[in-house]
């Protein structure tokens, strides 16, 4: 199978962090999203949205969407749970990483590290507050266990360590969340574990470039 994505995307990490931990091999396409790459016919036939990560599988055929590649990528391994409720818990974490923790925490990263954003804009300002209450959310949930869901390692943890683990890059002091600095340890610690999420390009400042964010 084939991964196209972004070096500095933690979205795209998420998914290689996956396929460490499964131990797949896959062959990896890297898209410079601010050099045009995903703006090309070619790439829009293949993912009409523009973004990385996408997965093309053996067959031929194209899975769009970082936690919808995950989802597959970890059917029928430990990392995705049998049990009904537990699945529907994952399901849950997973939909929050993508409406608050992105957003929030990801977005607030890309922005400031590419100088889209300064710190004192009120769309910083915005995201940061809403990163604090992300932050305490996920603080609280993992207080009383050890991992997102069913106490177990499972793809709801890795897709929310995605940007977490990075939210020193969006100004984030992670002090006040003891739960969650133990929990990224408890992450850094599961077998197949890594971390290769690389600088944005320089072509990723506002103007610089060419992609759906200019
Ligand atoms: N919800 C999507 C978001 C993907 C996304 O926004 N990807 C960015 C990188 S993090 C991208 O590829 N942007 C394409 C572009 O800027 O041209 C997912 O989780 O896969």
């Amino acid at each position: 199978m084939k991964l196209y994505d972004y070096f500095a995307s933690c979205n795209c990490y998420k998914v290689r962090l996956l396929l460490a931990q499964l131990g797949l091999r896959y062959e990896r396409v890297p898209v410079d999203i601010f050099n045009g790459d995903t703006l090309t016919d070619e790439f829009g036939r293949m993912n009409p949205a523009r973004t990385t990560p996408l997965l093309e599988t053996d067959d031929g055929r194209f899975l769009q969407e970082s936690n919808a590649i995950l989802l597959y990528l970890a059917h029928g391994t430990s990392l995705l749970p049998d049990d009904p409720f537990e699945l529907a818990q994952v399901l849950r974490w997973l939909i929050y990483e993508q409406t608050d923790v992105v957003p929030m925490i990801g977005g607030l990263r890309f922005r400031l590290l590419v100088g889209r954003l300064a710190p004192s804009d009120p769309d910083a300002i915005r995201r940061r507050e809403g990163a604090s209450e992300v932050l305490d959310l996920l603080d609280a949930h993992l207080a009383e266990r050890q991992f997102f869901v069913g106490d177990r390692y499972s793809i709801a943890d890795i897709a929310i360590y995605g940007y977490t683990h990075r939210a020193h890059e969006a100004g984030i002091d992670l002090e006040p969340y003891p739960s969650v600095r133990a929990w990224l340890s408890r992450v850094e610690e599961q077998p197949g574990y890594i971390e290769d999420v690389e600088p944005y390009g320089e072509n990723a400042a506002p103007g610089a470039g060419r992609s759906i964010y200019d």
